[in-house]
């Protein structure tokens, strides 16, 4: 038979979105590679993709839709053709809009596929429902309003630039795990002499990656970033040419805030040296073209805005933003790209729907009413597992009166809880668009494979339920090419100038036209924003700063898992070495714990059993749980976020998943 090559897009939820290619032999993939005209990827996967055909064509995957025969949870299914599933959920869905209104109805979704139109597939149709609204908060939107807070809309440089820098900090990222690619630009960072730095909270394996590690206290970079800016201040390190004429708010900022930051305080927050922070300033002005990386679990704190915040401010000082390999980078926004009303269509929201907090599902299925959620749609998300407060989610999950539709590649935590389980197709099945938040890429991609099983995409599926209830829009009867087509029909600044043929013929393509400037209320950058509780950065306490429980629980990223998606492929999950929970050998000593012992973590909210692993690299009153177990897999009854709470962040709604306390024993 022979074998076919098509270009394909990594679909998951990573800054890098890797072009692929795929071989196809007798309507199978039989492997996956990089591709090699791939401009930020050039030709290499991580370890999750090296094998995606191992997942598309698992024996796991779900091939029909299911109705529920057994318990909530107890995941006992029969089979039924869609046309029952269908007209199932439209029945169920009438009966509960009729005796509680629509917005008894929630849609869940967030990120099982970045492509544009399979990931908003389910808006316009559940706008045009009358449903509840999600508000999608779980991710990092602390971390866009900390940006904005100081540089509003301003386009971030493109992540290649990095490479130009002599001086790259990698802040609060694991890019080792969560973005290798940009690697790449700290390893020609080295090559021409630079310096790489790594601020985490323990030694990943990105430490190998940089010069230096420095290690800070959960939640306290804003401290650090302020010490620094003390220290320049001090020492007259700072360019005042450059904020004379582009900054705003530094003399108030080195009057009123900066003071209250000398070094001996920044040290104590941070648990930084004060050498150390006098160090870091010192080099940090030094520099040609300092450029920060900025990960985003430091901005899942209460005070996760203003951490990013603060640290935007830094580059400012010393006149790094606008210098060529110089500046900060959070993400890239080219949601613009693309006319995105025309596929979210707002304008068929009637009246104004609640907006239920994502993070807080647990409260919104167990404690709303007027009305209580009656109906959950669940799509390409997996809250029993992902969502914080797991015994909440799986409490209202377990709600016998709840009727739930779970869409899904395989059987996950939540799936076991539906009534429905409908069959979703891989990105190897069907088409879509996407963009990249961690570089300027675009490129459109259509099915390498046909359906596996009965399965169908987000598109298809709500066009079928659309269809069910009358729902007579244009948009519903569209293919998912069909709206690919139309969003391209509409020329955007952002895509100005770029080669259409080569997206319309599936290469990637990179977007070049950003709007120059700073592209705020004043034009400037904004140290000052008067339109802000707090006009001028300062350190605010996490909401575990005094908690009582002696350790701080990182609830990290893999390198061999993505939130909970790969936990199908028994190597990925033994390369984690199983759900481990990582802490100082000193500390488990003092506890009379052994490496390799099943512990449980526990706090207010539950309890997670794990097996310990000791390490050096995890410093005291510290432990690190990598990885979103699914429970089949799990030692215990639980997984990580059993011991993460629905506090929010003090910007944006965000999910708090890194500031939180537990105490550890042995399993009994
Ligand atoms: N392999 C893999 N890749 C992924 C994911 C995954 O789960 N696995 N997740 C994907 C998703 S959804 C996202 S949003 C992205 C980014 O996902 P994020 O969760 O933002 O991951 P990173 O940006 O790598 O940053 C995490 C690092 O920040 C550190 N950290 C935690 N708290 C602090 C702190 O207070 N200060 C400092 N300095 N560091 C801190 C953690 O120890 C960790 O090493 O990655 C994506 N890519
Ligand atoms: N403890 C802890 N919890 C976390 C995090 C953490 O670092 N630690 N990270 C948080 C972050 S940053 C994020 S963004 C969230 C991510 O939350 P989610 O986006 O819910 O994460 P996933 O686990 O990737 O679940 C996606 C599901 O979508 C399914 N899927 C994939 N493609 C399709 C498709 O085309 N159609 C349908 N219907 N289904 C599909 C997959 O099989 C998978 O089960 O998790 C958060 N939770
Ligand atoms: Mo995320």
């Amino acid at each position: 038979m022979s074998v076919i090559t098509k270009r394909s897009v990594c679909p998951f939820d990573c800054p890098d979105t890797c072009g692929m290619l795929v071989e196809v032999e007798g309507g199978k993939a039989v492997s996956v590679k990089g591709d090699p005209l791939h401009p930020f990827s050039r030709g290499t996967l991580c370890p999750k993709m090296r094998h995606y055909e191992e997942s598309v064509h698992s024996p796991l995957r779900l091939t029909t839709p299911l109705k529920r025969t057994g318990a909530k949870g107890s995941g006992e299914f029969a089979p039924i053709s869609w046309e029952e599933a269908v007209a199932t959920i439209a029945s169920r869905w009438r009966a509960i809009i009729a005796e509680h209104g629509a917005e008894a109805i929630l849609p869940y979704s967030y990120a099982g596929t970045m492509g544009i139109v399979q990931r908003n597939a389910g808006h316009p149709f559940f706008h045009r429902l009358g449903a509840s609204r999600l508000d999608r908060t779980i991710c990092s939107p602390a971390k866009g309003a900390g940006w904005q807070a100081v540089m509003g809309q301003t386009a971030t440089p493109p992540p290649e630039t990095a490479g130009k820098s002599d001086l790259l900090i990698l802040w609060g990222i694991n890019a080792a795990a969560t973005s290798i690619h940009f690697l790449n630009q700290a390893k020609e960072v080295q090559a021409k002499g630079g310096t790489v730095w790594l601020i985490d909270t323990y030694e990943t394996p990105t430490a190998s990656a940089a010069d230096r590690t420095f290690l800070v206290r959960p939640g306290s970079d804003g401290a650090l970033a302020l010490g620094i800016m003390h220290i320049l201040a001090r020492e007259g390190l700072t360019d005042m040419a450059f904020l004379d004429s582009q900054v705003l708010g530094y003399e108030e900022l080195k009057r009123e805030v900066l003071p209250l930051y000398p070094p001996a305080v920044c040290s104590r927050i941070t648990g930084l040296a004060v050498e150390e922070i006098e160090l870091m300033a010192r080099f940090f002005a030094s520099a040609r073209a300092p450029f920060i990386r900025l990960g985003s679990a430091l901005s899942r704190y209460g005070n996760g805005a203003m951490t990013v915040r603060t640290i935007c401010c830094l580059p400012a000082l010393v006149g790094a933003y606008g210098k060529e390999g110089a500046g900060c980078f959070p993400d890239t926004a080219t949601g613009a790209a693309f006319p995105m009303g025309l596929l979210l269509r707002e304008d068929l929201i009637q009246g104004s729907p609640r907006l239920i907090n994502m993070n807080q599902l647990g409260q919104a299925l167990n404690e709303l009413s007027d009305p209580p959620v009656m109906g959950l749609y669940v799509y390409h998300s997996n809250p029993a597992a992902v969502t914080p407060d797991q015994n909440a989610v799986l409490k209202g999950l377990a709600r016998e009166n709840l009727f739930t539709v779970v869409h899904e590649r395989f059987m996950t935590d939540t799936a076991r809880y539906a009534d429905i389980v409908l069959p979703a197709t891989s990105s190897l099945e069907h088409s879509d668009i996407y963009r990249s938040y961690g570089t300027y890429c675009i490129q459109r991609a259509q099915g390498a494979i046909d359906p596996v099983g009965e399965s169908k995409s987000n598109w298809e599926v709500f066009s079928l339920l659309a269809a069910e209830l009358g729902f007579q829009e244009e948009l519903f009867n569209l293919s998912a090419d069909q709206v690919i087509d139309r969003l391209l029909a509409v020329p955007t600044p952002l895509r100005q100038g770029i080669d259409e043929e080569a997206l319309a013929a599936g290469l990637p393509v990179e977007l070049a036209a950003r709007e120059g400037g700073y592209r705020t209320t004043s034009g400037k950058i904004e140290i000052l924003n008067r339109q802000l509780a707090h006009p001028l950065p300062v350190y605010l306490p996490t909401h575990e700063e005094n908690g009582t429980l002696p350790f701080r629980l990182m609830t990290a990223p893999n390198p061999y898992a993505l939130n909970a998606t790969f936990y199908e492929r028994e190597e990925l999950r033994a390369r984690q070495g199983g759900m481990q929970l990582r802490m100082n050998p000193a500390d488990a000593a003092a506890k009379g714990l052994a490496d390799g012992e099943r512990v449980v973590a526990w706090n207010a909210l539950g309890e997670v059993t794990f097996l310990l692993k000791t390490t050096d690299k995890v410093p005291a009153c510290l432990v690190v749980a990598e990885g979103v177990w699914w429970l089949a897999y799990a030692p215990g009854s639980r997984s990580v976020n059993a011991l993460t709470s629905q506090r929010l962040t003090d910007e944006g709604g965000g999910s708090t998943f890194y500031d939180n306390r537990v105490d550890v024993r042995r399993e009994l």
